[in-house]
């Protein structure tokens, strides 16, 4: 039987999920509260780490330790670098990688660690399922690399240099870190993002007008996408 997990960073990245979901059941567990529920007819656990790459693996690694899910849909907003990326657009990412991880002293690329690489595909399968979700209601999607650091990017200069090291359409502070351990645990997961700002000198103004609504966008398509999976 399938159990899907959906994450988010923030309370308003799962607050429209939790406004629609069925039967929930909140439990408390590493500092942190997960919330069992149904949606039509399928087990779902949700939950938000809190901000960044750190909270992030640990909040994944429960949600499929602990709670034994077997996919793992995120569900959040996004700086844009894509020029065709406006605010409440949505972007699934093919592969992440981390712009903030830098051993480049060594001779090593950026986001390169040994052992490790430097981009890390997302689930096919849970890629053309968001596809048919969008054709069906008739929503523009587009599929991008995201790069994911521990900093709120709000400067042309870093966008830049994110934009032109990793090919990057968009850039958030989680995704990269659940792919780690989505990938470790052989876990098929999936990131899904709505635009909230263009990673500028703008990005903390716009950031804060536009993250709820672009959170309930990327909530609402991912519970579409929830009543999709098989
Ligand atoms: C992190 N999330 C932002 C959290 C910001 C402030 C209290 C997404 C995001 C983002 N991350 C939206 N725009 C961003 C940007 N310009 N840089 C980094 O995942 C919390």
């Amino acid at each position: 039987m399938s159990k899907i997990a959906i994450m988010g960073a923030m309370p308003e990245e799962i607050d429209p999920l939790l406004a629609k979901v069925e039967n929930i059941n909140k439990i408390e567990y590493a500092k942190n509260i997960y919330y069992e529920a149904t949606y039509k007819g399928k087990d779902i656990v949700i939950a938000y780490s809190k901000i960044g790459k750190v909270f992030a693996s640990l909040t994944a690694t429960i949600l499929l330790e602990k709670f034994g899910c077997n996919q793992l849909l995120f569900s959040g907003v996004a700086g844009a670098i894509s020029p065709e990326l406006k605010i409440g657009d949505l972007i699934i990412a093919t592969k992440l990688c981390q712009h903030d991880l830098d051993i480049t002293a060594f001779g090593h690329p950026y986001g390169y660690v040994p052992e490790g690489d430097v981009y890390i595909s997302t689930d096919e399968k849970l890629r053309d399922i968001a596809k048919e979700v969008a054709q069906k209601n008739s929503l523009k999607l587009k599929e991008g690399i995201v790069a994911t650091g521990d900093q709120f990017v709000a400067s042309t200069e870093r966008k830049e240099f994110i934009a032109s090291t990793f090919k990057a359409d968009a850039l958030e502070m989680e995704g990269a870190s659940v792919a780690v351990v989505c990938d470790a645990l052989d876990v098929p997961f999936f990131v899904l993002r709505a635009i909230s700002d263009s990673a500028d000198g703008s990005a903390d103004m716009d950031f804060d007008e536009f993250l709820e609504s672009s959170a309930k966008i990327s909530a609402d398509f991912i519970l579409d996408m929830v009543e999709a999976i098989e």
